[in-house]
């Protein structure tokens, strides 16, 4: 990124830097009014003490020794009574940088030995899907779509939360590749795609199935590379029988002859890309359903091509040396002396009010908008209200989560603090310096932190290490892909490509993360079964709460981090309905819709299209509950089921009921 920043120091004109491979000069649209919220009279500029009543919002100024004292007091006390583990830190993807979202913060929490967070909020279900499939998680070349004859967009909104990578896909088009979407909503991809396949929310897996018998069915496979790089192809062409296109036309609602030709078109033409994105992996069968997505390529032979394969995320690529950012050894010196437990972020309402040996007493949330987020707010908030709760939030705004802090702490942007990136997008390491002076009394995450071991008194070395030494220690570990890249190049070029071997084709010649180095299908794992929380699911639940309602990203925001915004609140206030589902409830376009289930309510305005199928509905997220009428939002409805394996909610599995507000 570029910005223009004035001898005052003031910057203006955020733009994307023209000589990036990937990003070629444009940012997405949130982030291009990134210094909207830079220079919003809203950012939180002091430390700040609760005078009200926790979520009531009242605040003082304190000064910062006042604030690190109360800190320090309030942490050591819960370790006292309870032990460390009665301490929780709560973060996720406020920023991405290395040092600011997983450097000296872990240190602290580990040499402290509080209770580890799992951080499983958003990505480790896919995760977990992609490692069981490909035994490590490689993924096409971002560049390389570029090739391609056929993208599938599945559960991948590319023009509103992957916009950098529509050149690409423009290009493969302009060179007459068709281009599909597999989404139970038709969003904005979805309207400029050749064609959109409607399928209900959950049941990819039975899609993939499907897709799978009628390739081994009809001999479509590729032999050569089958027989050289899988494991297990009879046994899966035996498994796929019992998934006739007309079963899985069933579960999906897709016609039965349209998965027919999907599969056909899907492994004759080359070459075939999957643009896979963490929509599915939101679901009861999450994991089951990335996992046979990402084993397609394997029986076509995708891999072999440039322009061919899978694309979840390419984050696993970037093999920094976490283990000496983040010192999980310090555990060992912490008053606990062992590992210490882990407590899974997507379930914290119930870690609020359930866990014991020790309760959660205090927590420091930073990089995260739990009240906000986390599913189940309803069991979030009622444990975020407890009197003998120790919060502590670190934020640049004052969010619904920074309400329920005892005390509040304020950070730097990502224009003001020293740190580096990994990407999920493209394979380009980057740095950022500071442009900007920071605001306030605000201080980076690691600053805050370094300030917070000294209060502790931690001892050891590496909490006086600097931000420029934790970035060396990041860059050592020898892995071949980061050999080489020092601070100083990094310092110079601000972005460099990965040292990949080029062209990075990870499995073209096999080269798969398991025991026997081949895709393994183990066929007798791969199944499909209806979400509990779906129409094919618990049917008493089904007949109560007959909607299946999804969530995903509004397109003009990032997550919760614009919404002190009007704007972000009225996009993210809107229910889209089937006109069927609209006409047996009395709602018409612009009605105020109260939306139910046991685990609570939000009230949205309806806008009836045929965007979404019968029976589905959709709504943005995510919004600042504070910001809405009602002081609600979607996530009073999601709940704290996780998906199949990876530890990640079932944010679209949830099942509700509309009704008109007179
Ligand atoms: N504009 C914008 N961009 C963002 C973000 C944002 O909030 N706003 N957030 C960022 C983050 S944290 C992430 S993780 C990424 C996520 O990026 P994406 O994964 O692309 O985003 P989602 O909205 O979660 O899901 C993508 C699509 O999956 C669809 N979907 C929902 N359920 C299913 C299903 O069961 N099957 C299928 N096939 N599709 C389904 C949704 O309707 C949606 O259109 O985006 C990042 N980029
Ligand atoms: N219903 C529903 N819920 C969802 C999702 C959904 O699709 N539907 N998506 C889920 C997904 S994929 C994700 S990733 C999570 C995202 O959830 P979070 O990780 O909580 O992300 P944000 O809501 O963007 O909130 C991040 C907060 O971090 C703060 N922040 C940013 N940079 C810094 C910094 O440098 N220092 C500090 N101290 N703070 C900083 C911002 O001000 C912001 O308030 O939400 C999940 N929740
Ligand atoms: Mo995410």
């Amino acid at each position: 990124m570029l910005i223009n920043v004035d001898e005052a120091g003031h910057g203006s004109r955020l733009r994307g830097n023209p000589d990036h491979p990937v990003t070629q000069g444009f940012l997405c649209g949130k982030v291009a009014r990134y210094l909207e919220r830079e220079y919003s009279p809203d950012r939180l500029l002091h430390p700040l003490r609760r005078v009200g009543a926790k979520g009531e919002g009242r605040f003082e100024r304190i000064s910062w020794d006042a604030a690190l004292d109360a800190v320090a007091e309030g942490l050591t006390k819960a370790a006292t009574e309870f032990g460390p583990e009665a301490i929780l830190p709560y973060s996720y993807a406020g920023t991405m940088g290395y040092l600011n979202g997983s450097g000296m913060d872990r240190r602290f929490f580990h040499r402290l030995g509080a209770s580890r967070l799992d951080r499983t909020i958003c990505s480790s279900t896919g995760a977990a899907g992609m490692t069981e499939a490909l035994g490590v998680r490689y993924a096409m070349d971002t560049e390389h779509f570029r090739h391609s004859k056929l993208i599938i967009a599945w559960g991948a909104n590319i023009l509103g939360t992957n916009v950098h990578l529509w050149p690409f896909v423009v290009e493969a088009r302009r060179n007459g590749a068709r281009f599909y979407v597999i989404d139970p909503r038709q969003n904005r991809t979805g309207r400029v795609a050749d064609r959109h396949y409607a399928i209900r929310p959950g049941t990819d897996a039975a899609l993939a199935l499907a897709m799978m018998h009628v390739i081994t069915a009809e001999g479509l496979e590729d032999r050569d590379y089958v027989d050289r790089h899988t494991l297990g192809f009879d046994e899966l062409k035996e498994r796929v029988k019992a998934w006739d296109p007309r079963r899985a036309a069933e579960a999906t609602g897709l016609d039965a002859e349209d998965i027919v030709a999907l599969a056909r078109e899907y492994a004759t033409t080359r070459p075939a890309a999957i643009r896979l994105n963490y929509g599915v992996q939101r679901s009861e069968r999450g994991a089951m359903s990335v996992r046979t997505i990402a084993l397609l390529p394997a029986l076509t032979g995708a891999w072999k091509d440039l322009g061919g394969g899978v694309q979840l995320s390419t984050s696993a690529a970037f093999h920094v040396n976490r283990a000496a950012l983040e010192r999980a050894d310090l555990q060992m010196a912490s008053a606990l002396g062992r590992e210490a437990r882990l407590v899974n972020m997507s379930q914290l309402g119930d870690a609020l009010s359930k866990l014991d040996e020790p309760p959660v007493k205090a927590m420091v949330v930073y990089n995260s908008n739990p009240a906000a987020i986390a599913p189940d707010q309803n069991a979030v908030r009622r444990g975020l209200r407890r009197d003998d709760l120790f919060t502590v939030v670190i934020e640049h705004f004052q969010t619904d989560t920074a309400d329920f802090a005892d005390i509040v702490l304020p950070a730097t942007t990502f224009l003001e603090h020293t740190d580096l990136y990994m990407a999920y997008g493209h394979y380009h390491l980057q740095l950022a310096r500071p442009a900007l002076p920071a605001p306030g009394e605000t201080l980076p995450n690691t600053e805050i932190f370094r300030r917070l071991a000294a209060r502790m008194g931690f001892t050891e070395s590496c909490f006086q290490d600097s931000d420029d030494d934790m970035i060396r220690s990041l860059l050592t570990g020898g892995h071949p892909f980061i050999d080489g890249i020092t601070l100083e190049d990094l310092d110079q070029k601000k972005s460099i490509r990965l040292k990949l071997p080029e062209p990075f084709l990870p499995f073209a010649e096999g080269g798969f993360g398991t025991v026997s180095g081949k895709c393994e299908f183990r066929a007798a794992s791969l199944d499909y079964e209806a979400p509990i929380e779906s129409r094919g699911g618990d049917q008493a639940l089904a007949k109560r709460y007959p909607l299946e309602l999804i969530t995903p990203k509004n397109d003009d925001s990032m997550n919760s981090t614009f919404g002190f915004r009007a704007e972000t609140d009225v996009q993210t206030s809107v229910l889209v309905m089937h006109p069927l589902d609209a006409a047996s409830r009395g709602i018409r376009s612009g009605d105020q819709v109260r939306l139910r289930n046991d685990r609570g309510q939000c009230l949205l305005r309806a806008e009836v299209a045929e965007t979404v199928a019968v029976g589905v509905v959709s709504s943005p997220s995510v919004r600042w509950p504070k910001m809405a009428s009602g002081g609600n939002s979607v996530n009073m409805l999601t709940s704290q089921r996780l998906a199949d394996a990876g530890g990640s909610p079932a944010f679209y599995n949830c099942l509700v009921e509309a009704e008109r507000l007179d």
